[in-house]
């Protein structure tokens, strides 16, 4: 009998966890999961470093340092899946560098927040297994080196290619080992849309007047445009062909996140604090693209993404 090729076609419970993408999001992942059994993916074509080490604090407040090996050639036939922690702008590029060397049959988890990377993904390799994930897990990096856990949440998961459909059990037997909470969400776009109109309602607001989420709330220019910020993603959604929430409903919905992560830095922010690339593009400006593909001109998410460009001069 031929030996066979590959682990064939589905994940194996007990393999490795590929990470790429060392932020905020990767490091949680990496801290969660059972010790050594995750693996960075280092940048192709370079020899991989010593193991990564940082500090990570708990749900509970726990101080621990994690060390997480960067993959090795012979490591990637024993994974089990790869979870692609990046930011949105740069994911297509670091997966471009990386797919030819990935087992054709390993699952293609995607973290991004907004719109427009995932489908840029899936429509590159629409042969491999590929999903998209949206969690509501907060995680920062107050420094570069120290990771806080700082908010308790649910992740969702669900398939974008064909090749994906069926796989969300075995990924959701491996995933739960980490302690996170993870379920399946046939209907993930759904999910992606939700997330997106509560991205779209604070991180701009946050990054343009330099606050914590729950400052919005009472601030002048965050009033003055929530409620057409709101009709817009209202319109854009009725065009898509969804059903959507009034536009109340989804400022009811965006507010309610602003207050439970009041204090919170959003990603945006951050970012902008840092001199960082913003996910803009697949926020407030795949809102505005979208839109004008649909011939509605959403002024009040144009404005925001000008606004945020000129903070990063992007
Ligand atoms: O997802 C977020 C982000 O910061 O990107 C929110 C929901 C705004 C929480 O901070």
């Amino acid at each position: 009998m031929p030996a066979p090729r590959h682990q064939e076609s589905t994940p194996a419970n007990n393999g490795l966890t590929l990470i790429l993408g060392a932020g905020a999001m990767g490091r949680l992942w990496a801290a969660s999961l059972p010790a050594g059994q995750t693996r960075f993916l280092a940048r192709a074509g370079t020899t991989p470093p010593a193991p990564y080490h940082y500090q990570f604090q708990n749900i509970h407040g726990d101080h621990q340092t994690v060390e997480v090996p960067f993959a090795q050639a012979n490591d990637l036939p024993k994974a089990s899946c790869l979870l692609v922690a990046t930011k949105a702008p740069d994911t297509l590029a670091a997966l471009k560098e990386h797919v030819s060397e990935l087992p054709h049959y390993l699952p293609i988890l995607l973290f991004q927040n907004g719109m427009g990377s995932q489908q840029q993904v899936a429509a590159q390799w629409p042969e491999r297994p590929i999903l998209a994930a949206v969690t509501t897990e907060g995680a920062n990096r107050p420094t570069h080196e120290f990771t806080v856990h700082a908010g308790k949440g649910q992740t969702w998961l669900g398939p974008l290619t064909d090749a994906a459909v069926g796989i969300e059990s075995k990924l959701l037997e491996h995933l739960s080992t980490s302690g996170l909470a993870i379920a399946s969400e046939p209907n993930i776009q759904q999910r992606l849309w939700q997330k997106l109109i509560i991205n779209a309602g604070i991180n701009p607001f946050t990054a343009i007047l330099n606050c914590a989420n729950g400052d919005i709330l009472q601030h002048p220019f965050y009033l003055d445009h929530i409620d057409a910020l709101c009709l817009e993603l209202q319109q854009l959604m009725a065009a898509e062909g969804m059903v959507p929430k009034s536009s109340i409903e989804l400022r009811k919905n965006i507010e309610a996140v602003a207050r439970a992560t009041a204090a919170n830095t959003s990603s945006m922010r951050a970012d902008t604090l840092h001199k960082r690339p913003t996910e803009i593009d697949f926020i407030n400006g795949y809102v505005t693209r979208r839109g004008k593909e649909l011939g509605l001109d959403l002024a009040v998410n144009r404005m925001l993404t000008e606004q945020v460009k000129i903070l990063t001069n992007d």
